[in-house]
């Protein structure tokens, strides 16, 4: 038995040094997760993805990529993968289902792309699906993928989940009919499909209501001798990465550098991939409101804005670029001086030691996505605390506010109130600090990446059996 895990991007990568390429495994929390679950289960693990590098250097250098597990590489024409990619799933699923339907730039070449793309991904899972074998299907990219691997393989174990939100109703509804029936059926395919909250599976349930006009029992749907079970699976972290690496001693001298350049100021601090849906723009409001009616900070506090460049081939992410340094050079001309800089720029990745230096030497992490899944930086945030300090500041719309209660909510829209919490974050007292850091920690220890990846296969293997002993509705 194995385990087939699809998602769009493959957990490798590869680097040519000194005319030598090596392909190394890139230790992503979802990876990590589904190896540790693959080992103890004693299953094999293959991962199935699209490339995005070429046919012969894969054919030539593969055997470099260590043996943990395999990878079956999906080669796509690149004007195929555009119209998949960079269309279908960023500039109209991605947009859709985060709210913003103005953004949504739908064309039917695109639909057809994505069509074709899941279809072509099907038929790799087909080459190398044995019975018995568990498929795990990530993300928006492969909505329609279910449904087709199901009919090569009516008796497959299926499971989908959806890192993105899945949108209400009246929202969803925009799409075309043919793409709105081909997502809802392709999803239906699998015998669970999971979402980050119970919103987002009770949206989906509506959906399908309302659109297949197929009827739910307790977020079960019924299909002849196939059901469909949904549920609410929030992803975390491997919570003990992040709370170990405190006294590396790299992150020590990382964070003592960064502490000695603001050591006579309190450090807001946020991490984000670039992209219209973190609100990075409504931070920067927010900071300035609080710095206009909270004076008293001026020259007392830094806010370190670390983005790090994402689809920057999509118009709308070069245009939210520009708004951002637009808003960085007001703020920093209009209320800095020669000796402070109130906001501190970098549009570059950071690595991991200085990732946890900077969440380590945050007094406030200022996470605000005007619609996020769930949002793991918050909760890196918190689990990287082994000090106990720091206040979380976390928007309401990111699925991680469910379950981390004792961060300060926002609404992102909100800048009055939102630089009002910065004020009041900054002001939090250290015992504070640390009965809420010890709650949101204990929590996430429990309900750590390794949980979630053993809870949704086990809850996979769970609903297959119903096919098996299925009780017409
Ligand atoms: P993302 O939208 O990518 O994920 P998020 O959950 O916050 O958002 O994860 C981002 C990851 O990238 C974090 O692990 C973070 O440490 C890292 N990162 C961000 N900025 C970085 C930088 N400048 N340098 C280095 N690393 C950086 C999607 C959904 C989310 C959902 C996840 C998982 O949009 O809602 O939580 O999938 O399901």
């Amino acid at each position: 038995m194995k385990i087939i895990t699809v998602s769009y991007r493959l957990p490798l990568s590869i680097k040519t040094q000194n005319r030598k390429t090596t392909i190394t495994q890139s230790a992503g929390g979802l990876a990590t997760a589904i190896l540790s679950y693959s080992e103890k289960s004693e299953a094999d693990l293959t991962w199935v993805g699209v490339a995005d590098f070429e046919e012969n250097t894969w054919e030539k250098n593969k055997d470099s990529f260590p043996k943990t597990f395999d990878v079956e590489p999906v080669f796509l024409d690149k004007k195929l993968n555009k119209n998949f990619y960079n269309i279908f799933s960023n500039s109209v699923l991605w947009a859709l289902f985060h709210y913003f339907p103005s953004f949504v730039e739908y064309n039917d070449e695109a639909f057809e792309a994505y069509v074709a793309a899941n279809a072509i991904v099907a038929q790799k899972i087909n080459e190398i699906y044995e019975p018995g074998d568990i498929v795990w299907i990530h993300d928006y990219h492969f909505l329609g993928l279910a449904k087709l691997v199901r009919e090569y393989h009516p008796d497959a174990k299926i499971g989908f989940f959806l890192h993105i939100p899945f949108p209400n109703f009246e929202i969803f509804r925009i799409l075309p009919n043919k793409a709105k029936r081909y997502i809802l059926e392709g999803i239906l395919g699998a015998n669970l499909a999971g979402f980050h909250t119970w919103d987002n599976a009770i949206h989906f349930t509506e959906c399908v209501e309302k659109i297949l006009g197929l009827p739910q029992r307790s977020f079960l749907f019924s299909q002849d001798s196939h059901h469909t079970k949904v549920g609410s699976f929030p992803i975390s972290i491997d919570f003990d990465k992040f709370y170990d690496a405190y006294n590396r001693d790299n992150v020590v001298a990382l964070r003592d550098e960064i502490n000695g350049l603001y050591q006579d100021k309190k450090i807001i601090f946020s991490v984000d991939r670039l992209d219209y849906t973190k609100g990075i723009n409504n931070r920067l409001y927010a900071f300035e409101r609080f710095l206009e009616k909270y004076p008293e900070w001026k020259e007392k506090v830094v806010f370190l804005l670390v983005i790090v460049p994402s689809r920057e081939e999509i118009g709308k992410y070069g245009e939210r670029k520009k708004i951002i340094e637009l808003n960085v050079g007001r703020i920093n001309g209009a209320m800095g001086n020669y000796k402070w800089t109130p906001v501190v720029y970098q549009y570059q990745a950071v690595d991991f030691d200085r990732l946890i230096a900077l969440y380590t030497s945050a007094h406030v992490a200022l996470i605000s996505p005007v619609r996020d899944g769930m949002n793991l930086v918050a909760k890196e945030y918190v689990a990287s605390r082994q000090d106990k300090r720091g206040v979380l500041i976390l928007s309401s719309m990111a699925g991680a506010a469910k379950e981390l209660q004792e961060a300060i909510t926002i609404n992102p829209f909100d800048t009055e109130l939102t630089g009002d919490k910065i004020a009041l974050a900054l002001n939090m007292s250290e015992e504070e600090q640390e009965r809420r850091m010890e709650r949101m920690q204990k929590y996430l220890k429990k309900h750590d990446v390794f949980k979630w990846a053993t809870h949704f296969l086990s809850e996979t293997e769970a609903a297959h059996k119903q096919d098996t002993n299925a009780v017409p509705l």
